[in-house]
């Protein structure tokens, strides 16, 4: 399917994607709960229940504390049953141009350009309007399996008003075609031997922002937006790398042309070798929709009861399965937390009885309703940039 065909997806389309999600989610659970008891039951370490170390990690292997005003990662060993959501002071933190303090009471958000009702908002305003909430996990466009683990990444319940019902009070006139997210947050850039400032934004088409799942977020976990994540509004585009959700949001505008940013144009750009037609060719393209994705972050164990824990992220289109292969053994269906949603990240489990002691390689591959398979590494086109690493990834571990 190309971009456009999804962006141009229909409302209807849309209610039947999240209707059929929801059937092959429980339908996922319904097949492994024949298969093994849910461990989505269980505390995150129950009585007697240990970690067990990947091999493939340090042995002291430890990640910075979160620091105010930095940048942050999950320790993603610890996701487990518990952890549906997020806690906002351990979800991941990324921005480019530091953090912005913007004050509350003099806050505008504006909506600009090629729109027949220029306006702007104040908080609370904002605040005023009709709210909607919405589960979303995203990743960093350049989370990585090696040094961090996945830890780019995190599910929340946001909540806010939907951008859509802005755009259309706004409305945008025939014309505009692109819509730019700019951030409070500026920096300095070099361009053509030029020192610019900038701040930080990303654009969307407009059927892309028109999507009905698009938030201007205000809380998150049901609390005020944290500093971190943007306070006091954030664009939220479910389904989308993290890098689209625009933090410290003060400015929508409508233009007739595509933006060209940092962001959108130069940085979060993958390189990879792609057949164009019957072509093969070097192709950028900018980081957008998240790409089928699943890793085991954790096994723990109960006496000779081992567990397998990992997550599934992707654009929102509905899972046939998630499955789990042991060294050189069979493809096994794991079970899928029956809490997930169509734009929630997916955990799953599968249990892992009585192992023989020795090293073991174990990996996860997701396959969605189109019948789209995670690749293995070596199946992947050639890549040169570090952004969007969503091959099978094996993790080792060691069983005494
Ligand atoms: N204003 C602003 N928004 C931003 C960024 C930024 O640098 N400035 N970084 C983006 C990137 S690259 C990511 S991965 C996500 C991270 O969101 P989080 O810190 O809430 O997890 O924010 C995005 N939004
Ligand atoms: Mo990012």
């Amino acid at each position: 399917m190309s971009d456009h065909e999804r962006s141009s997806e229909s409302e209807s389309q849309t209610i039947s994607r999240r209707a059929a999600i929801k059937k092959t989610v429980n339908a996922g659970l319904a097949a492994g709960a024949v298969m093994s008891a849910p461990s989505w039951v269980l505390p995150a370490l129950a009585q007697g229940e240990e970690l067990v170390p990947f091999s493939d990690m340090p042995e002291d292997y430890s990640r910075p504390p979160a620091r105010p005003g930095g940048t942050h990662f999950l320790d993603t060993r610890q996701i487990s049953s518990d952890s549906f959501y997020t806690d906002n002071q351990d979800f991941y933190v990324v921005q480019h141009y530091g953090q912005p303090e913007l004050d509350l009471s003099s806050y505008r958000l504006q909506i600009t350009g090629l729109v027949d009702n220029p306006v702007e908002y104040t908080l609370a305003d904002l605040q005023a309007m009709p709210q909607f909430d919405l589960d979303a996990g995203f990743e960093c466009g350049g989370n990585r399996p090696l040094g961090i683990f996945q830890g780019l990444i995190g599910n929340a319940n946001w909540r806010g008003v939907r951008l859509r019902d802005l755009l259309e009070a706004a409305g945008v006139q025939p014309e505009g075609k692109e819509i730019v997210f700019f951030g409070g947050d500026i920096g300095v850039e070099e361009i053509r031997e030029t020192e610019v400032e900038q701040a930080f934004a990303r654009s969307l088409p407009v059927a892309d922002a028109m999507r009905d799942v698009n938030m201007l977020a205000l809380q998150m976990n049901g609390e005020a937006l944290p500093q971190g994540h943007g306070r006091p509004v954030r664009l939220l585009v479910p389904g989308f790398y993290g890098v689209a959700n625009v933090k410290w949001l003060t400015q929508i505008h409508v233009q007739d042309r595509r933006y060209m940013g940092r962001f959108m144009g130069r940085d979060y750009v993958t390189l990879k070798k792609e057949r164009v037609g019957d072509q093969e060719r070097w192709v950028e393209n900018s980081v957008t929709r998240i790409n089928l994705k699943s890793a085991i972050v954790r096994v723990s164990r109960m006496a000779d009861e081992f567990t397998i824990t990992g997550f599934v992220l992707n654009d929102g289109t509905p899972l046939q399965s998630v499955e789990v292969k042991i060294d050189d053994g069979p493809w096994q269906r794991a079970e899928i937390d029956p809490r997930s949603s169509q734009y929630s990240w997916k955990l799953f489990s599968m249990p892992w009885s009585n192992p023989d002691a020795g090293e073991h390689t174990i990996v996860s591959r997701v396959t969605d309703a189109n019948g789209n398979v995670q690749p293995a590494q070596s199946e992947l086109p050639e890549k040169v940039s570090r952004w969007e690493n969503f091959g099978q990834m094996p993790r080792t571990l060691v069983i005494s």
